[in-house]
Order: structure tokens, then sequence, then C-alpha cells
């Protein structure tokens, strides 16, 4: 085998953000942007060689391209053996298992998740570590830092590998083991939950839609929602994955999921509605006549995993990022169990699962997970909805709704603005930081007092390291809530991400509307940190 050493020059902005390094394609396609990134991700890494190492993507336009230049780079730095998925797709959460499960090294997860995918969208590279989640920051920073000083990298002078056939390759001297992407996977699930029950239910007649988004899950949830439990043939739709996502936005929100909302809504709707992101480690829920937002769903989730066999002994601790909301928090307190805030990302969540300190983990973005893997894992929360529905035999809204007249509810909405001028919301966020100090004490209208206003810090409580400036959150007395902070998986300009929560007690009002509820923080975050009047914006982009 001929080892090429290729001389480069660096790119200056190959800084991994929230979820590793996003791109438009443009500039991934420049040259050598692809073999730079991977060279610096193994140059910040010891003792792989021999090893194997995990590749798949969610399918989107450039993934091929990527995986072959992938391949052969692993070869040339010594790898000894690649996992891929067949035709190079692996959904987050299989990739993380199939690390796992076959003890690799770690994995390259080639996705940009939620962003939409083609020619003129975005590409993206992640780099998962032994335990099969995401980088931790000192392995990001360090792949930063190399990517700045970079001068050559190592490839082989080797064919593609064709990623259509399953079974043994080769590349130069690496063996190339070419796997069924969803065989592992799928096993894992119904190790996890009571398959027969789900069956049973779908059986006697409940109905769901599962909207794939053109996107990895189809593959996922034909075989296991159709294939394993007999869910009728075209209860997933949109189940073929596309290098572009049929043209569309692989984001589960009600922005982009509206069709499947608004037949939810109706009497003729089925009755449980589910969708899952590009890369498959989204979900989002909801139940006839009831949208389900995340971050009650972490709750719930919480609340009853006991229901299904793989949490049938209950769950070891709760964490959530920073935004989300503080409902799964109540539950934490009520069952007597660790409750952890964590900043925005998966990679956080990482330590404390290792630790055994938590089970359940999510974000208000539509990432639930567990210990299971170490990525959020879509279908899985879609499995153990379902789980829980087949137990308790309730409707989704019903047990919403007793789970608030239990816990009481916590109104949350977030409102993004996209692709706002960097300058702009940088200062912003600047602005607002400076004005926390004088925050604490105040009264805001007749009943919000800020009781602390601080940008948040995180201290591992696993392995002791710190990460500031997470986001700033205005905390009131009343457990209402407001957080700002800077998206990190955009491409263009800067997202500014608003984030509101008030609490209701049990006997509280639990019918209002979300945004009127509420509407007097959403009107005073306007107020403290001028994002309309700044940013020309008159509405959010997005509303969650
Ligand atoms: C967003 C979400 C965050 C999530 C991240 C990756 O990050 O807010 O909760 O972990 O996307 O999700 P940011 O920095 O843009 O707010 V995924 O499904 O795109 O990998
Ligand atoms: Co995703």
């Amino acid at each position: 085998m001929t080892i090429q050493t290729i001389e480069t020059t660096p790119y200056a902005d190959q800084k991994p953000g929230t979820s590793g390094l996003r791109k438009r394609v443009s500039v991934y396609s420049q040259p050598n942007y692809v073999e730079n990134f991977i060279q610096s991700i193994f140059d910040s890494l010891d003792g792989y060689e021999g090893k194997t190492l995990v590749i798949g993507g969610d399918g989107r336009y450039y993934n091929d391209v990527a995986i072959q230049k992938a391949i052969r780079i692993a070869a040339a730095n010594g790898f000894g053996k690649v996992l891929v998925g067949e035709n190079g797709l692996l959904s987050t959460p299989a990739a993380s298992h199939i690390i796992r499960h076959y003890k690799a090294f770690g994995g390259l997860v080639l996705s940009a998740s939620h962003n939409p995918g083609g020619p003129e969208g975005d590409f993206g590279i992640k780099y998962n570590i032994g335990n099969g989640g995401p980088a931790p920051e000192k392995i990001t920073d360090a792949v930063f830092a190399r990517t700045k000083v970079i001068d050559s990298y190592k490839t082989v002078d080797a064919p593609d590998v064709a990623l259509g056939e399953v079974g043994q390759h080769w590349s130069g001297d690496m063996v190339v083991e070419v796997i069924d992407p969803v065989a592992d996977y799928a096993a894992l699930m119904k190790s996890l939950f009571d398959f027969p029950a789900i069956r049973e239910m779908f059986a006697s007649g409940f109905t769901m839609t599962f909207d794939a988004m053109h996107a990895v899950t189809g593959p996922y949830a034909h075989a296991i929602l159709e294939g394993m439990l007999d869910a009728p043939r075209g209860t997933v739709i949109n189940g073929t994955p596309s290098p572009d996502f049929g043209n569309g936005h692989p984001d589960p929100n009600l922005v982009y999921c509206k069709e499947m909302f608004d037949l939810l809504m109706t009497p003729q709707g089925p009755d449980f509605g589910a969708a899952s992101d590009g890369d498959g480690d989204r979900n989002l829920i909801i139940g006839k006549n009831r949208f389900v937002t995340p971050s009650d769903s972490l709750a719930l989730l919480a609340a009853n995993a006991h229901l299904a066999p793989g949490y049938k002994g209950g769950i070891a601790g709760i964490a959530r990022s920073m935004p989300t909301s503080a409902a799964a928090d109540r539950v934490a307190e009520k069952l007597g169990i660790e409750m952890h805030e964590t900043p925005t990302g998966w990679k956080f969540f990482g330590n404390l699962l290792d630790a055994g300190r938590v089970t359940i983990c999510g974000e208000e973005s539509a990432g639930t997970g567990s210990s299971h893997v170490r990525e959020k894992d879509g279908l899985w929360a879609v499995l153990l909805w379902l789980n829980i529905l087949a137990v308790r035999k309730q409707s989704v809204d019903e047990i919403v709704r007793e789970h608030w007249a239990t816990y009481g509810r916590n109104y949350y909405t977030r409102h993004d603005y996209e692709e706002v001028d960097a300058a702009i919301a940088g200062k912003l966020v600047e602005d607002l930081r400076e004005q926390l100090p004088s925050l604490p004490g105040r009264n805001f209208g007749d009943d919000l007092q800020v009781a602390y206003a601080d940008d948040f810090t995180y201290h591992d409580p696993v392995d002791g390291s710190t990460s500031a400036k997470q986001g700033v959150r205005i905390g009131f007395t009343d457990a209402s809530r407001i957080v700002l902070r800077l998206s990190g998986t955009g491409t263009v300009g800067a997202t500014l991400r608003l984030y509101l929560e008030r609490y209701e007690a049990p006997d509280g009002r639990h019918d209002l509307e979300t945004q009127m509820a509420l509407e007097p923080l959403i009107a005073l975050a306007d107020d403290l940190a001028g994002v309309k009047q700044r940013t020309g914006r008159q509405e959010p982009s997005v509303i969650t």
C-alpha cells in the first residue's frame, strides 16, 4: 500500500460548533477542506493504530464523496478497520450504538442534522469517542487548534469502496466492512421495549404516522414500526432518504411538520404522530389534539420510563440542557433522583451517563435519549412513547394532562431569529450580559421579580472541567425564566435563540394558549435585550 503525504494549507474557519463542523457544501467542497479536518481529528487522538473506526452519515448530498475520502485517510493513518453503514448510511444514534457494540475506537458522523441538504445546503462532520458520544470540548478544541496549523494529510492510493455491497472490502491494507445500518440498532430497541404490547396496540386499531422527512430514519422506521411491530404499511411517510431531503428542511418542528400537525388536530387524523430529523436523533411527538413540547416529553418519559422493560428498575437521574424547561426537575424531585443542568449539546451528557449518574437526558430542541447510547435518539423516544401508551392505555392528551395535574405545567416556547447579522447579534448578547449584575431584586410589572441573572457556567461534576458563557439566564422568583443564547449550529450569520418559560402549579390553569401564557415574558425579554429593535425583525423566524 502506498501512503501518500499531501501538502495542504490551513483553513481558518474549522471550529466545531454545538455538534461538529457544519458548513455549506460549497465551503466543504473547497480543495482539501474535508481532508484537513479529518486529518486534524486524527492528529488530535492517540492510540488508534490497528483499531476500528465507525463511519456513517445521514445520506445527504456530499456524504458519498466525504466518506470515500475519510476511508482513505483512516487507512493511511493506521486504523485497522472501518465499519461503515450500507450506502454510507447510519443514523446518529445507530452510529453511537455501533461504536459501543463493536468496541470501536471512535466514529465519524457525517451530517448537518436538521440543517437543509443538497448542493446549496449544509454538510457536517462530527467525531465521536469510544463511549459512542460526541467528542468533549477538550478534543474539539484540540482539533480546532490543529486545523489552524495543519500542513499535510495522509491518504492512500486506493479505489473507492463499493458502499452498496454489504460485506468485507479493503482500502489499502485496511479492512472496510460494509454493514446493515439497521439490524444492530433494531435489536437494541427490541431489548429495551415491550414489542409484544406495542404490536398488540397496533393490532387493536391504534393508528400512527411517522414522518421520516426523507432523511435517515426512513429505513429504521420501516424496519421497526412496520416490520417488527406490524404497524400498517403507510405508517411511515417520506421514508426514503434523499440527498436533499426531498427539497425539504429535515427539522421536526411545527413549522416543517405542519401538515402532520394539522392532521393530528382533526378527528380523522391518526392517534399518534411523530417525526425525526436529518440524522435521526431528534423527535417530534404529537398526540390527537395534543402537541407535546420536547421539554414536557422529557419529563413525561422520565416519569413513565419504568413502564418499559429496559427501565423497569427505575432511572438513576435526569439531565437536561440549561435552556430546557424545568419540567423534568419536578419529576426528579418526586422520584428522589439526581438532576443535572448542562450546556446545550449532547456532548455534555456523556460524562454523567458514563458515570451512571443519569439515565435519561433531554433538550428542548426535540432531543431525548438515554444511557442505551451516547446520543439523543429520535426513534427511541417514539418507541418509549408507544410503550407507555400501550401500557397505560390512555391517549397522549390524557397522559399529558394528568402529568400537569401532578407536577404542574411549565409553559414553554423558543423564538428563533435566524440569519441575523453576526456583529449585531454578538453585541446584543454582550450588552445584555452587562446588564445582568443590576437585575437581581428588580421588579417588572406586577408579579415578575428577578431572582438571579447570570451567564451560565457549567462545572462538570465528573471530570471537573468548566464551560463558561453558555447562555444568559434571567430567573424570576415565581420560577419563570428568560434565556438567550446564540446558536452553534447555523452556517449563515447568527441565530439568536430566546427561550421563555413560566410555571403553573398543579392546581393552576393548564389550558392557556402557550404564546398568550408567556406574553408578559416575551415582551419583557424584548425590552431587556432589544431584539426587535436591534435586528430590525418584527417576528421570530421560527417559533417552537
Ligand atoms: C441546536 C440545539 C441543541 C442541539 C444541537 C444539535 O444547537 O439547540 O439543543 O443539541 O442543535 O442538534 P444550537 O447551538 O444551534 O442551539 V442536531 O439534531 O442538529 O445534531
Ligand atoms: Co440531529
